[in-house]
């Protein structure tokens, strides 16, 4: 009894410890200000809901959160009830009418031992949900409690994104949901959808039916990485997939419902050879045979700035923006190679007859009369930071992939910026460690620490033009992850850190108290809703060698309720191995050389990668 009443303990106080020696109490990302208090409100069967407007986005995430935790609580309207909400007892409020004013997409949350009171309005109200939703500690069906404290909180950049490529590999409607739900949870506002690419065309247009019929569809994928062994082998199957415009409105509804703007990607004039091989008539050579790309890279088949591509441009343009409510429409614009332009005669003309700066001039001509089309329909153009080079389109907002610089011109030409650079830690698609453990990817090294410390306003611009920069968003191209479990991987635990810079005052950054008092918490409960994550190494140990003959070690696990295992026989530790309870000594003889390996396996049998430690005690 005495052992189960233990074990119990352990598995419950692990997050109620963590939540009260941690002053974000365990919130991701971490509030503008929390300010704990002694005690704690009980969530019970008799706990009251209550509600000022019924119809709010948030008190459907706050109901559908009930429902699917187990409690019967029902919601009800307080104008209903003539009661002031400070007199409230045992009671939860989600309030839009108070005195006074809140920052933009701000909330207060304050939990005393009597009631809960969360005002906001609009996203704010929302998003002070979804802290609550975070400070919930349930142990059995239908309790919970919540510490008390006094939290304000309102967002650092009002632009917060996450991008996902679904034209290198395709992903259906539900894993977009759920896509959009883990967003959501952590506060960001933007989804980059990039639906076209060399790979694939991903969203139905009416008027030109073969982008999806063709360009949708390839005969054959790549295999492996670029070099080595797979360096020249493909699947020999066909792949395809795209979103019919009900499914995208569907989507589109999804993300407004938790305040999610959804950015649509049609890439143009480069990264265009599934349209091209749908309508040869936008290329500059419309009698060579084209085909839906079966490799990754960058091609040299792209849109010609014709009268034929910007009028079919523009219908497609028209059909997106039909879908889409959004301000922004992204039009890509990168990595586009010129040798079709150069060789073409049209193209040639019209440098000649524009007095364009060469073909980087007519990239600009291109990317402004699509954004002058842009702007008729009453939308704003995105590009990628390669629509500087030649003249930035005048209402432009630029995403900055390659470095800053790009974002530091735009801000300073008074253009708006989303800093999404990879040498920031921002491209998900790179590996999280330099471990040969971690699976293919495409190259870099963007661990969860990179990605945690990238500050998106850069110093070099002025107060004036620091307002340019609008947000910051992380990028998940799919070249080499193919299956939904793998974008998780991908982006789990690094959205969270990515949150955090988008959301977090700089000041109340921490990475040691994000990494290591918060995040295990986080990775637990994704784990319990569903999802894969990598699971960070082994804390207490690293890949390296020590000198000497007596050691001691502590190894904590990176995801709450997950154990540590080891070995120091030589063998991959697993889950049938010793696991670290208490400090770990080891004494190594005078000569010899131990290797202590260690592994994280989360309480649903997720692996980290195995860290290994030489204790060297040869002297030499
Ligand atoms: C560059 S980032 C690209 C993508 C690739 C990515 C791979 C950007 C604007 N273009 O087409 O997928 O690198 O990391």
């Amino acid at each position: 009894m005495k052992q189960i009443f233990l074990a119990l303990l352990a598995a419950f106080s692990t997050s109620v410890f963590a939540q009260s020696n941690d002053a974000n109490l365990g919130i991701i990302p971490a509030p503008v200000s929390v300010k704990k208090d002694k005690g704690k409100f009980a969530i019970t069967p008799e706990t009251s809901f209550l509600v000022d407007s019924p119809a709010h986005k948030a008190v459907r995430l706050l109901a559908e959160y009930l429902k699917k935790n187990g409690y019967s609580n029902n919601i009800v309207n307080i104008n209903t009830m003539g009661r002031k909400p400070e007199t409230i007892k045992n009671g939860v409020m989600l309030l839009t009418s108070f005195k006074g004013a809140l920052p933009a997409d701000g909330y207060e949350l304050n939990i005393s031992e009597n009631q809960v009171m969360i005002n906001g309005r609009g996203a704010g109200l929302f998003y002070g949900v979804q802290t609550l939703i975070q400070l919930i500690n349930s142990d059995r069906k239908g309790y919970a409690t919540v510490p008390c404290a006094h939290i304000s909180d309102a967002p650092r950049f009002r632009y917060r994104g996450m991008h996902l490529d679904v034209s290198r590999h395709f992903f259906d409607v539900d894993f977009i949901k759920k896509y959009l739900d883990v967003m959501a949870a952590y506060k960001l506002n933007n989804f980059h959808w990039h639906l076209t690419d060399d790979q694939g065309w991903r969203i139905e247009i009416k008027k030109y039916p073969k982008l999806t019929t063709v360009g949708s569809n390839r005969v054959q994928t790549k295999v492996g990485g670029r070099t080595g062994n797979t360096s020249d082998l493909y699947d020999n199957t066909p792949y395809g997939g795209f979103y019919t415009q009900e499914q995208v409105r569907e989507i589109v509804a999804y993300a407004a419902e938790r305040y999610i703007n959804v950015v649509p990607e049609i890439e143009m004039p480069g990264h265009s050879l599934a349209a091209i091989t749908a309508y040869p008539e936008m290329s500059c050579d419309p009698l060579k045979k084209y085909k839906v790309a079966e490799n990754w890279g960058v091609f040299t088949d792209v849109y010609c700035p014709s009268e034929t591509t910007f009028k079919m441009l523009s219908d497609i343009l028209d059909e997106v923006a039909d879908l889409f409510p959004g301000k922004y429409i992204h039009v890509g614009g990168d990595e586009c190679p010129k040798e079709a332009w150069k060789k073409s005669s049209l193209c040639q003309d019209i440098i000649r007859d524009s007095a364009l700066r060469g073909e980087n001039g007519l990239q600009s001509y291109f990317m402004r009369r699509i954004e002058r089309h842009l702007n008729a329909i009453g939308r704003s153009m995105i590009g990628w930071d390669e629509i500087i080079e030649g003249g930035l389109a005048p209402n432009a907002t630029v995403m900055s992939w390659r470095g800053e610089e790009g974002g530091i011109a735009a801000a300073q030409l008074g253009n708006d910026v989303i800093m999404t650079p990879g040498s920031g830690g921002l491209y998900f698609d790179h590996l999280q460690s330099k471990s040969p453990q971690e699976p293919l990817a495409i190259g870099g090294n963007a661990p969860l620490s990179k990605t945690y410390a990238y500050n998106p306003v850069p110093a070099t611009l002025t107060p004036d033009q620091q307002k340019h920069i609008i947000g910051v968003q992380a990028n998940l191209w799919t070249e080499f992850i193919a299956t939904p479990a793998k974008v998780e991987y991908m982006l789990l635990p690094r959205m969270l850190a990515l949150a955090e810079v988008a959301w977090t005052p700089l000041a109340n950054k921490d990475f040691q108290n994000f990494s290591v008092q918060r995040v295990p918490h986080h990775l637990a409960m994704l784990e319990q809703k569903g999802y894969h994550f990598r699971v960070p190494d082994v804390v207490g140990a690293s890949d390296t060698t020590l000198k000497g003959g007596n050691f001691k070690f502590e190894l904590s696990s990176t995801v709450e309720g997950g154990k540590a295992h080891y070995t120091i026989d030589g063998f991959t530790p697993r889950e049938t191995d010793l696991w670290c309870t208490q400090p770990i000594q080891i004494t190594v003889p005078a000569g010899k050389t131990i290797e202590l390996q260690s592994i994280i396996i989360s309480a649903g049998g997720k692996r980290s990668n195995v860290t290994k430690t030489v204790l060297d005690n040869t002297g030499k």
